[in-house]
């Protein structure tokens, strides 16, 4: 088992004040969480600094995840007093009830006056998540640059909506420990820790070991496997002779194959996906 995984570079300690700096300039705060791991991938510094703050919390990723898990987990992030929207930011789904939501939130604040003010609001959330394509996506356009892997956004941004609204993005932060290691590992998963400090293999045989477990069903239909292992090394192997991935001597390419199968589970083709089920969570 990978326990220690960690990794909270300077730029995220930055990053941090950044965010504190800037609250009392906000309206709001959209905490972007993915929908795959929507307990793993909500930030506790996050929530500590941005608690005083009104909260629209966004279960992006949806498109990846486990349909019937996304709603329960909208319906348990309202019932404990936020604004939900689940989205979609590759389709745009989501975007139309994001935006009904933020009308209403700055109707409310110019209530009484004589003068309006736009709604100011600030993007957070771990690495990866989305936020920068989130920000596109309202905006209509590529104002913010995204990438597949995180800490893609160095600096904060300010940017203007068509209807005058003020949305600052900012970098992906975690935090410097992980109490619980499988958070760590959830995150590694789904891409919010940078790859180079991962060992690859190991992480992917995790993440077999759970989709064995959780899953087993896709996993047997895309790798084309007669049955699962109990043991994930072996699963892996079946993998590699499915795939083909045989090394010069007829050596077992592991590193391939683990590269495939997280980059595979990541863009979603092994199947809907929710390693946090709202069931497990009481
Ligand atoms: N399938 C899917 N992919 C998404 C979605 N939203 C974002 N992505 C992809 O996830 C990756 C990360 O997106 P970004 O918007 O750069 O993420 P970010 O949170 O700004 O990342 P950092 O700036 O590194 O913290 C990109 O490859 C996006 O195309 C979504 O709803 N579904
Ligand atoms: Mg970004």
């Amino acid at each position: 088992m990978i326990d220690n995984i960690n990794w909270y570079p300077g730029h995220m300690k930055k990053t941090r004040e950044l965010i504190q700096e800037n609250l009392k300039m906000v309206d709001l705060v959209i905490e972007v969480i993915d929908a795959r791991i929507p307990i793993s991938s909500r930030n506790p510094i996050i929530d500590e600094l941005v608690q005083s703050k009104k909260r629209i919390i966004i279960l992006n990723k949806s498109d990846l995840s486990d349909r019937s898990e996304n709603d329960a987990w909208a319906d348990y992030f309202k019932s404990i007093g936020n604004l939900v929207v689940t989205m979609n930011c590759m389709s745009g789904g989501g975007v139309n009830q994001l935006y009904k939501a933020l009308d209403k939130e700055q109707n409310e604040k110019n209530a009484g006056r004589p003068i309006k003010k736009p709604l100011r609001m600030m993007i957070v959330g771990v690495p990866n998540v989305g936020k920068s394509s989130l920000i596109n996506r309202m905006t209509g356009k590529r104002s913010a640059q995204t990438g597949d892997r995180p800490g893609v956004t160095k600096g904060k941004q300010w940017l203007s909506l068509k209807n005058g609204m003020q949305l600052l993005d900012t970098p992906g932060i975690l935090w410097p420990k992980f109490e619980d290691p499988k958070a760590g590992l959830n995150l590694a998963f789904c891409g919010s820790i940078k790859d180079e400090i991962l060992d690859t293999a190991t992480l992917a045989m995790e993440l077999i070991g759970i989709l064995s477990e959780e899953y087993s069903d896709l996993l047997m239909e895309r790798y084309k496997l007669e049955e699962i292992s109990d043991m994930p090394l072996s699963t892996m192997e079946d993998i590699a002779m499915k795939r083909g991935f045989i090394l010069p001597g007829k050596r077992i390419d592991y590193e391939r194959c683990a590269r495939t199968v997280l980059d595979e589970f990541r863009s979603g083709k092994i199947g809907h996906i929710t390693l946090e089920r709202r069931e497990n969570y009481d």
